[in-house]
């Protein structure tokens, strides 16, 4: 039975979870949702994932995985190779240090449901895009030295990590959000190299069925 994926192409963490898969092989058909016109709220996407988000892993015979870290962990043990995690405890430590740094302290700040809630408050697209940058300068402080003792092409060591699946998504949101990559060049590395792999390209965004030429 083949995987389905609920993805929007530009949104970060089904993208986590494209770049997962193909470093793994793992083919899967794409189901598209457009955040912007609220498909993740409506039927039928609603009875896959209750918690209106995307990704969602649809596995068949009823199993539907969610939450994009966890998928990810669930991937790399079904799937052991390539690993996305180190070998020892304290080095897989790190790794998710890292990943939570994104998934954790910047997505869920500039989710497309912060930035609705936001707007309802009254802030202005302006006030939003300072908010929104403001809390990618504030992980991507943390992140950077982090990268710059682990690193060695990729986030952690020469091989891509659950880190790199979740640093490469938020750098493409920084640059979606005019934020200047000059501050942190460990990650600025990390992005050139994962540019060039084969697995990042054929999860990016621009790549997706449903991407909108822009
Ligand atoms: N912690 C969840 C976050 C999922 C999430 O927030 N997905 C975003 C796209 S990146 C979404 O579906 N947003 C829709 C909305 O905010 O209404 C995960 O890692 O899977």
């Amino acid at each position: 039975m083949s995987f389905t994926l609920y993805s929007a192409w530009r949104a970060t963490a089904p993208y986590r979870v494209r770049i997962g898969l193909a470093l793994k092989g793992v083919a899967y058909d794409y189901s598209a949702l457009d955040l912007i016109k609220g498909e993740q709220r409506e039927p039928p996407y609603t009875g896959v994932n209750p918690q209106k988000l995307t990704p969602a892993l649809d596995l068949g015979g009823g199993r539907v995985l969610t939450q994009s870290l966890s998928i990810l962990e669930w991937l790399d043990e079904e799937y052991p190779d390539p690993p996305l995690l180190p070998k020892t405890p304290l080095e897989r430590q790190v790794v998710r240090a890292m990943a939570l740094i994104v998934a954790c302290d910047i997505h869920p700040l500039n989710n497309t449901r912060v930035g609705r809630k936001l707007h309802k408050m009254g802030i202005d697209q302006a006030g939003i895009l300072d908010w929104t940058q403001g809390w990618i300068r504030d992980g991507f402080d943390a992140l950077e030295p982090l990268i710059a003792s682990y690193g060695a092409g990729f986030a952690f060591g020469e091989t891509p990590t659950m880190a790199d699946c979740c640093l490469i998504p938020q750098v493409y949101s920084a640059n979606r959000y005019q934020v200047d990559l000059s501050p942190w060049p460990a990650i600025q590395a990390v992005n050139a190299r994962a540019a060039d792999h084969p697995a990042f390209q054929a999860a990016h965004p621009n790549n997706q069925p449903d991407a909108v030429p822009l």
